[in-house]
């Protein structure tokens, strides 16, 4: 039995969720973060002490982080095609998903909370622009990247590095400011349109 701790507005939580619905996986969520039950419960903590979600239990295997619950749910749950065994093909999936987590996601974070959550905490207009520039960066080496690479961010095939490349892209496109054409960008989104699990989990409306 596997159980997903976390409300399915949260982008790392449709990580885990997207992954799921690729690996063809059953599961049972329950609401946990702002907006539902708190994260500080000591119930939660016991599971994960960062008080984030998602956390995953997999049979009673407890595990927290993302993108380390999409690698494990491959690997345990025979997803070899999205997360390849061999070690080169390997490290280029698991290079964009740590860039996604880092780079990317520090990228937007400013701009994101302020012109979309609308937070009163990023209202400094010197930092959204900063971050703009930021995010456009990492997003023009992204297209460069998917001019060359077949299709998908890894290469030529659909991976694990998609999933949280492809929820990035709906935060991009849901936040007003002038983007630069990106031709290469909204073709690979288009193509991630054609599965199921980016239809539900990332292309439904939420940011
Ligand atoms: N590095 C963590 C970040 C997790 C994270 O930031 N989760 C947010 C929701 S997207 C959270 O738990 N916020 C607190 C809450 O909702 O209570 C991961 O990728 O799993």
């Amino acid at each position: 039995m596997l159980t997903i701790y976390g409300k399915d507005s949260s982008i790392n939580v449709r990580k885990v969720l997207w992954a799921c619905a690729e690996l063809g996986l059953d599961y049972v969520r329950e609401d946990w973060g702002v907006g539902f039950r708190s994260t500080r419960e000591p119930s939660f903590l016991a599971m994960n002490p960062n008080a984030m979600i998602p956390v995953i239990d997999d049979d009673g295997f407890v595990l927290w982080e993302s993108n380390s619950i999409l690698r494990y749910l491959a690997a345990q749950h025979g997803g070899a095609s999205l997360y390849p065994s061999a070690p080169r093909e390997r490290a280029r999936v698991d290079q964009w998903m740590d860039w996604q987590a880092s780079d990317l996601n520090r990228a937007w974070s400013y701009a994101f909370m302020s012109l979309v959550r609308k937070s009163p905490l990023h209202g400094d207009a010197r930092q959204v622009a900063t971050s703009l520039e930021s995010w456009t960066g990492f997003m023009r080496v992204l297209e460069q990247q998917l001019q060359g690479s077949g299709g998908y961010v890894a290469g030529s095939a659909f991976t694990l590095a998609d999933i949280p490349v492809g929820l990035s892209l709906v935060r991009w496109f849901a936040t007003p400011f002038e983007r630069p054409a990106l031709p290469a960008v909204q073709a690979y989104c288009d193509r991630l349109e054609q599965r199921e699990g980016f239809r539900k989990f990332g292309s439904n409306g939420m940011a």
